[in-house]
């Protein structure tokens, strides 16, 4: 089986202190999964952070830094929560089950195991997993454009405006209104809008450069843009590039007023968020500056 046909079936991070354990482990699934290993509950937990394993096998009795431990400070980490953790351990208590299953395990494996057992209940997690893993990709996407949706600009707004509170970093934001949309359908019918939205959303897109930087679906034929880390100035630079992006996609538009293809007007805010402030007011803000944008003719921006 090839590297990416493993990585395709999971990434495992198998964790215990006694290295024997760990090679027991490893035999098992090793044809089947891409592993990782770690000896001890903080470099378990580093590696989490690093790698972001689909599933760990976590040991429970370890010096230091416990299996339990382990799995707590797993479920308290937003980025780390999502990571099924089976514990496989001498233990065999019906208290010791509990207290894992407490602790935010999904699954708890007393040795001596059962080699295809172990392999039948960490293939079921992974799947599980996966499954896990896809709704939320669905979750956060819009399905025309295939860019986030709104919900998921709201989750990263509410986060990137707290993390700039702590920084004292400014936060921009940009809101898109396609130019007589529904007159572009009315001429040349709904798919043909559709269409059109998946172009614009493409052209956007491609104006961003920096990972932090989410274009979103806000609603029908508008996107929105969060720039964190972005003042006024950068903002504006940002909303000229994606004027020009869709001015140059060239899609004609008979029945604008505003040129012969397809326009956007853009509206864009910035704000040094303050500690009692709320991200509404930067969204307000775009808003009345888009809506100059449209006053003032279309087919332009209003920072
Ligand atoms: P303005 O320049 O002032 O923005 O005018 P407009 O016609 O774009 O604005 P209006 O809000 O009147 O119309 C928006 C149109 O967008 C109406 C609606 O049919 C269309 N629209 C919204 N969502 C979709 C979609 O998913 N697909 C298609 N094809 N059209 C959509
Ligand atoms: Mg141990
Ligand atoms: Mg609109
Ligand atoms: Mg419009």
């Amino acid at each position: 089986m090839s590297w990416t046909d493993l990585a395709e079936n999971g990434r495992i991070l198998i964790v215990d202190d006694a290295m024997e354990n760990v090679r027991v482990l490893q035999q098992l699934l090793c044809d089947d999964h891409e592993l990782l290993f770690a000896l001890d509950g903080a470099k378990a937990l580093a590696l989490a952070r690093a790698q972001r394993p689909d599933l760990i096998l976590l040991d429970a009795v370890m010096p230091g830094m416990d299996g339990y431990a382990v799995c707590a400070a797993l479920r308290g980490a937003p980025e780390l929560c999502g990571i099924p953790v089976i514990f496989v351990t001498a233990l065999n208590a019906p208290e010791d089950e509990t207290r894992a299953l407490e602790a935010g395990a999904v699954d708890f494996i007393s040795k001596p195991f059962n080699a295809a057992v172990v392999r039948a209940r960490v293939r079921s997690q992974l799947t599980i997993k996966r499954q896990a893993d896809a709704l939320r990709a669905l979750s956060l996407t819009d399905a025309l454009t295939g860019v986030a949706n709104r919900r998921s600009f709201n989750a990263s707004l509410d986060s990137e405006w707290r993390r700039c509170q702590r920084t004292g970093q400014p936060l921009a934001v940009i809101m898109v209104d396609i130019d007589h949309f529904k007159e572009y359908n009315d001429r040349y019918g709904h798919l043909a809008g559709d269409l059109c939205l998946q172009q614009v959303g493409a052209a956007l897109n491609a104006c961003l450069a920096r990972p932090p930087d989410l274009l979103a679906r806000y609603g029908g034929e508008e996107f929105i843009i969060l720039l964190p880390q972005i003042d006024a100035d950068g903002a504006a630079v940002v909303a000229g590039r994606m004027l020009d992006a869709v001015r140059r996609l060239g899609v004609a538009h008979a029945n604008s007023t505003a040129a012969a293809h397809v326009t956007v007007s853009l509206g864009v805010a910035a704000m040094l968020p303050e500690a009692d402030g709320e991200a509404a007011a930067l969204i307000r803000a775009a808003d009345a500056r888009l809506y100059r944008a449209k006053a003032g003719g279309r087919d332009r921006y209003c920072a």
